[in-house]
């Protein structure tokens, strides 16, 4: 890591005369103890576990040149990150801790991982204030040790939300034992960011077989049904105040929401789930109140104007998903949006500073 010795917030972030801040939403980083922790657990074949085996595999241990580039970036917090987001033209970046993260590890290991990386990034975001916000790391394992650290990162450290890298050992936040997170974040007013990871060991198989695992595909099949799990499953229900924020573009439910609530009405009537209980609204209700989604990785015009259409336009924000796609040109290619100023800027800057309090 190349880091200042000092505090430097006087740095200027680059957005002159644009009328806005552009603020990226769903940006990682990797602590060096975690890499080393992962590639210890690679090589011990610790995890009966393909999808750790295939992303953290190719990152901390291929040597191709993507590899490398992302490799190197997720453990900058420093001057690397900030000349990225310069010829980027970001000002500010919303950071978290990159999958699986903690979510692979041994619960005590999980924890002590999550509290030395949210120390590590308050730290870079205290040296870097008006360039950096960070989202708080949690080891759902420990569901009570996870609220409390939810807590900590939110009045201690200064945090503005909660990462969480989807599933945690093929297991779901649907699950009751998880729910004293859901329970925390939704007191503390602060929103949850259900991000991707690979798919767990009994989802991967047909997909890692064709190359589909990763980001190209398998992260929004698994990620979009955990976000559709917990609506189903009614935890909007108990925690109807609970702010969930979603990347890649709602990882393609806003593209389904006329089946879903079809056929999820259709489940419930029938009564053909015991899973499938009657929740108070239809799925695309709570996708229309709870979640938020980003453009992380979804640069394109037509997919973003219908997320806007079909969520509402204050439902869709602005994020680039370093370092896995620092794309420069996507910056400008959302800048150009057919939209009118105030609109733009609401989804460069305003909604992110509501949603998550920046
Ligand atoms: C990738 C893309 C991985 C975006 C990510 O997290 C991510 C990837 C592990 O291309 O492998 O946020
Ligand atoms: C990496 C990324 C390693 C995420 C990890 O170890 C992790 C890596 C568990 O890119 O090396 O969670
Ligand atoms: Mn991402």
């Amino acid at each position: 890591m190349t880091e200042p010795a000092g505090a430097d917030p006087g740095r200027p972030a680059p957005s002159g005369g644009r009328g806005y801040l552009r603020i990226a939403t769903e940006e990682a980083f990797a602590p060096p103890e975690l890499i080393t922790l992962g590639r210890d657990r690679i090589d011990k074949r610790a995890y009966d576990d393909p999808g750790f085996l295939s992303l953290v595999g190719y990152y901390a241990g291929a040597r191709s040149e993507r590899a490398a580039f992302v490799f190197d970036r997720l453990q900058d917090l420093g001057e690397r990150r900030l000349a990225d987001m310069d010829a980027a033209g970001i000002d500010r970046q919303v950071i978290s801790l990159t999958a699986p993260g903690t979510q692979v590890l041994e619960p005590g290991d999980a924890a002590a991982i999550a509290a030395l990386a949210n120390d590590r990034l308050a730290e870079a975001c205290r040296r870097h204030p008006e360039r950096f916000s960070g989202l708080t790391a949690i080891a759902p394992q420990d569901p009570a040790g996870a609220a409390r650290e939810i807590e900590r990162g939110h009045r201690e450290l200064g945090f503005n939300g909660v990462i969480i890298n989807s599933h945690t050992k093929g297991e779901y936040l649907d699950d009751r034992k998880f729910w004293p997170i859901f329970e925390a974040a939704e007191a503390l007013g602060t929103p949850v960011y259900l991000h991707p990871t690979s798919p767990p060991r009994t989802m991967i198989g047909p997909l890692l077989e064709a190359g589909l695992d990763g980001a190209i595909y398998g992260f929004a099949v698994e990620t979009g049904m955990h976000v559709l799990r917990i609506i189903t499953s009614g935890v909007f229900d108990h925690f109807p105040a609970l702010k969930l924020v979603v990347g890649h573009l709602g990882e393609a439910l806003p593209f389904w929401l006329f089946r879903l609530d079809y056929m999820h009405a259709a489940g419930v009537k029938a009564g053909r789930y015991e899973a499938m209980r009657p929740i108070a609204a239809k799925p695309s209700e709570y996708l229309r109140r709870n979640v938020w989604v980003t453009t992380s990785g979804m640069a394109w015009e037509p997919a973003i104007m219908f997320c806007r259409q079909v969520l509402g336009p204050d439902r869709v924000l602005y994020a680039m998903d370093y370092p896995y796609q620092y794309a420069p040109d996507e910056v400008a290619t959302q800048d150009s949006l057919p939209l009118s100023p105030g609109e733009l800027k609401a989804f460069f800057q305003t909604t992110a500073e509501e949603v998550f309090g920046l």
